[in-house]
């Protein structure tokens, strides 16, 4: 059989609560940092599209925001990406951490109603005993038929080739959808909007980084570097000032932050400009989080 007749193609959805390790798992497999991780819940907010490639297979990652159950419109925005990636995937992959014991009902409801093949993907299996993921293994399945169930511990990078079998067996033959040196479908100016919010997440406490959100107003690739433009949005006039700090100390080295792990992502030099708004309630208000490019 020619290769082309072999060829396996296909969407594959990453869902699972808040925390589980989704953004730090489809970052392993594609070997580079496309979606921020941090060790806070609701990290990601929109979809994060995020393809890998092989000679005979092409697999197009959906990494999306942990399933909840919403309360602000951004939540629900969320969660609308949460659907409609398990509507576009082929496969879904449901992830859950090696310490689960509490899924909600709401969850299972809604992968018996898609009718397409869901994996289990039980993460961090580096910090808990064999046994004890064996009996989380046996527990899920009984509540739900998956097709195949895999142990992985997404940040040591252990179980990734098996998964990524298990995934390319499940998919149908099809041709690539992507030039198969290409990373992800995003701009440039998407991940440098999504770099500083990283950084928020990491410098700013409590409800700060949720409350805030990052716009890149201008994105120029320029000779000698990439010359970028953005503001960090937030709620009240107090969130500004402390997004500010001291003698304009905080922001200086958010600034300083996100600019190096731009730089290190695009591998090039990056000059940032970066500047603070307050756009009252923007996280309540459904036309803004419309307008900050969630649906
Ligand atoms: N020990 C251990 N920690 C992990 C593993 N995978 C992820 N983590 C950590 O778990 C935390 C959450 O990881 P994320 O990848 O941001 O999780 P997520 O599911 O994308 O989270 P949200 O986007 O907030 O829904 C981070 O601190 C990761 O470093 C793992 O295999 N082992
Ligand atoms: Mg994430």
């Amino acid at each position: 059989m020619s290769t082309e007749l072999t060829h396996k193609s296909g969407y594959v959805a990453i869902v699972g609560k808040p925390n589980a390790g989704k953004s730090t798992l489809m970052n392993q497999i594609l070997g580079t940092k496309l979606s921020i991780a941090t060790h806070k819940a609701q990290t990601t907010r929109h979809q994060i599209v995020g393809i890998h490639s092989e000679e005979n297979a092409q697999v197009i990652f959906l990494d999306t925001p942990g399933i909840i159950n919403p309360k602000y419109e951004l939540q629900k925005a969320m969660m609308r990406f949460v659907e409609k990636a398990e509507k576009e995937a082929d496969v879904i992959l449901f992830i859950v951490e090696s310490d689960e014991s509490n899924i909600p009902d709401y969850a299972f409801e809604q992968l018996k109603h898609l009718r397409k093949p869901v994996l289990l993907v039980i993460n961090k299996i580096d910090t808990e005993s064999q046994e004890h993921v064996e009996k989380l293994k046996e527990d899920l399945n009984r509540k739900f038929k998956f097709s195949e169930t895999v142990f992985v511990s997404a940040l040591e990078g252990i179980g990734i080739q098996g998964l990524m079998e298990s995934i390319i067996n499940t998919l149908k033959p099809g041709p690539p959808f992507y030039p198969k040196d290409e990373l992800s479908e995003h701009p440039l100016r998407f991940f440098a909007s999504e770099l500083i919010r990283e950084q928020l997440f990491l410098q700013f406490h409590e409800e700060l980084p949720y409350s805030a959100t990052v716009e890149v107003i201008q994105y120029e690739e320029r000779e000698d570097l990439d010359y970028i433009n953005a503001e960090v949005i937030v709620n009240r006039k107090s969130q500004k000032g402390m997004i500010i700090g001291k003698g304009g100390r905080a922001i200086k080295k958010l600034g300083t932050e996100s600019r190096k792990s731009i730089e290190e992502f695009v591998d090039r030099k990056v000059f940032l400009d970066l500047h603070v708004k307050v756009r009252e309630k923007w996280r309540e208000n459904e036309n803004m989080v419309r307008n900050l490019g969630y649906r």
